[in-house]
């Protein structure tokens, strides 16, 4: 990972990688290193069941001999740890033009939709902002300070317009002009599971109407710093949406880096970028292996 993003998450590899350098250095093989890195991962937001699996399958490899020693033992966990996190991904989902935010309130749809406008930008692409989010009249605000600030088109709601009409308008747009993608973000507010699905489903149908052939991309947002907890709320989202994606949102703030593994494991799903921190070059697209190699290398 660049030097200065590993900075950036500091408190990861602060809390994470120093300590299991020291379980790998002053350890032997045994019941005891198994137990210290087992409390490790658990520290880390690793989660119960990923934990275990973690280490069911080291410890299948140590009994039958495959490993023996630490040196070998830790080149198995990195093996393990990008596995958890690659078993997830069926092929690379290829990002398409219409690319959608989800996930519950503050976990940081709005900037990292600027974020990747910003990144798409950057990359020669005429991008419009779509701020769906049409609950607040502050979320509208915030979307067109940041594309002000970027340089992107912000298509904003008419007055008293529902979050579907305003993607209708959105989509239209991209249809009849040159657009190369639009990022449609949504409001967060935490909705009941049939409010939630009603309004995805009319939001794809209005789509649909538009541009049948269209594909969505849809990812969803998750507060790196809400730890376990917010899984159960990303399971509501994933069982209404059609996810393609999570977006690990605030890595800057926590210094649990094991919940990368967790969220992949009981989500099933990809996670597709991170951000850390409020700046708009503070994302990263999300690397398995480069991820584990710096989490457990110094
Ligand atoms: N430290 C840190 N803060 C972040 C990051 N991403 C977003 N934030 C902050 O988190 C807060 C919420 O972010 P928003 O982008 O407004 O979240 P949202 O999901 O759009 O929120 P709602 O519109 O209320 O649903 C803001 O203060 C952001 O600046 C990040 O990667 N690191
Ligand atoms: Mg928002």
């Amino acid at each position: 990972m660049f030097k200065f993003i590993k900075n950036k998450i500091n408190k990861v590899y602060n809390q994470f990688t120093k300590k299991i350098s020291s379980i790998f250095t002053n350890n032997k093989l045994d019941e005891k290193f198994l137990k210290e890195l087992k409390i490790l991962l658990l520290s880390a937001d690793t989660g119960i069941t990923t934990t275990n699996k973690i280490l069911k399958n080291l410890k299948e490899k140590i009994s039958n001999k495959t490993i023996n020693n630490l040196e070998k033992a830790k080149e198995e966990l990195e093996k393990i740890l990008i596995k958890t996190l690659e078993s997830n991904i069926q092929g690379e989902v290829k990002e398409n033009k219409i690319i959608m935010l989800v996930g519950i309130n503050g976990t940081g749809k709005t900037t990292f939709a600027a974020k990747l406008a910003n990144q798409l930008k950057n990359n020669g692409k005429k991008v419009l902002l779509v701020a769906a989010d049409t609950f607040r009249a502050a979320a509208v605000e915030q979307l067109k300070n940041w594309g002000e600030k970027i340089g992107v088109e912000v298509f904003t709601p008419k007055e008293n317009s529902d979050p579907a009409s305003v993607i209708f308008d959105g989509v239209t747009k991209l249809k009849n002009q040159d657009y190369d993608n639009i990022i449609i973000d949504t409001a967060g507010r935490l909705q009941t599971k049939t409010n939630l699905m009603r309004e995805l489903e009319k939001i794809n149908r209005v789509i649909k109407k538009v541009l049948p052939e269209e594909k969505i991309t849809t990812y969803l947002t998750v507060d790196s710093m809400l730890g376990q907890n917010s899984f159960e709320q990303a399971k509501i989202f994933k069982d209404v949406a059609n996810l393609d994606g999570i977006i690990l949102t605030k890595l800057d703030g926590t210094g649990k880096g094991g919940i990368v593994f967790s969220i992949t494991e009981e989500l099933n799903l990809p996670i597709k970028y991170i951000t850390f921190g409020e700046k708009l070059n503070d994302i990263k697209k999300f690397e398995a292996k480069e991820f584990v190699f710096d989490l457990l290398n110094d």
